[in-house]
């Protein structure tokens, strides 16, 4: 009998490619992408088996740092991205990463139905409240005070509540991480992946090029003092009034995800396409 060598097992740097990040130093999506490869390696996903899809931004790059398959996609159409790919490829885990300009404002619309269709992939947003790529400008997350060069004395507009928003349209995973705790954040991140539906996590990752202001968050974030709840109007009082710091899984739904049914999953896409020919 022919013994099968033990298949080493996986680690971090496996999940990372070749390619070398641009972020400035001390971004914090340096430590987001560090949380994504442990999480991976916690699950033990074979890097073949995922896929990782995202927009336009420096969060979005993402996937070029990763050894999984990857799309840099459309500014704002990630989840839209993932959602085609997920539905036809089921058997692939699917991560969308993002910031919070790509992912609330250009592509607020498409967050709010990937929500509502609950498809089971996992949503990481780099949240810098801050367009990083294009310098600096104000993003649905930023407070109305923050003053700026691009935005003097502030927008003077209420911020977008991400989770808040998540909820209300139905994500069926809510949790929030900081990139100052790589571990905590892969953590979530893994629970996340687990939970089966459209899971949302908002990582708040400083941009330390426009938003230098943001180092004080190591000092503001905290462990979200509650147990994560299933109860959705509990989650409900508690995202409405949650102070923008509490770190954790905040909320797990049981809805059951979106899938094609086997009938459509069964027809390969040039039958599809042969119904569009004109
Ligand atoms: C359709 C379209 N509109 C605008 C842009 C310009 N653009 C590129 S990235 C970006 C914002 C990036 O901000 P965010 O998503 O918060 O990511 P960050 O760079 O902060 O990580 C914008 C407006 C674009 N690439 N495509
Ligand atoms: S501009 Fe901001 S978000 Fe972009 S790489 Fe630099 S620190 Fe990171």
């Amino acid at each position: 009998m022919s013994v099968q060598p033990a298949t080493p097992a996986l680690t971090a740097r496996d999940y990372k490619s070749t390619v070398k990040p641009v972020w400035c130093p001390g971004c914090g999506d340096y430590s987001v992408l560090s949380a994504i490869t442990k999480a991976l390696t916690e699950l033990a996903l074979p890097p073949q088996d995922v896929a990782v899809i995202s927009g336009i931004g420096c969060s979005s790059r993402i996937p070029a740092y990763l050894n999984t398959y990857g799309f840099h996609g459309v500014h704002g159409r990630a989840t839209a991205l993932a959602t085609g790919l997920k539905l036809s490829r089921p058997e692939l885990t699917v991560l969308v990463t993002g910031g919070d300009g790509d992912g609330f404002s250009i592509g607020g619309n498409h967050f709010l139905h990937a929500c509502r269709r609950n498809v089971d992939m996992t949503y990481i947003v780099m949240d810098n409240r801050v367009y990083g790529m294009t310098k600096g400008q104000p993003s649905p997350t930023t407070e109305p005070d923050w003053d700026s060069a691009l935005a003097p004395g502030g927008t003077g507009l209420r911020p977008f509540n991400p989770l808040v928003i998540a909820l209300a349209s139905g994500a069926n995973f809510i949790a929030r991480g900081f990139a100052g705790d790589p571990n905590g954040s892969a953590k979530v991140i893994a629970e996340a992946i687990r939970n089966p539906g459209f899971s949302f996590v908002e990582i708040l990752s400083p941009c330390v090029t426009f938003r230098p202001d943001q180092r004080e968050w190591k000092q503001k974030v905290h462990a979200a003092p509650v147990v994560p709840t299933e109860d959705i109007g509990r989650a409900a009082r508690r995202l409405m009034t949650d102070d923008g710091y509490n770190m954790g899984v905040l909320y797990i739904g049981h809805r059951e995800p979106f899938r094609l049914d086997s009938k459509a999953d069964a027809a390969p896409p040039q039958d599809l396409e042969r119904q569009f020919v004109v």
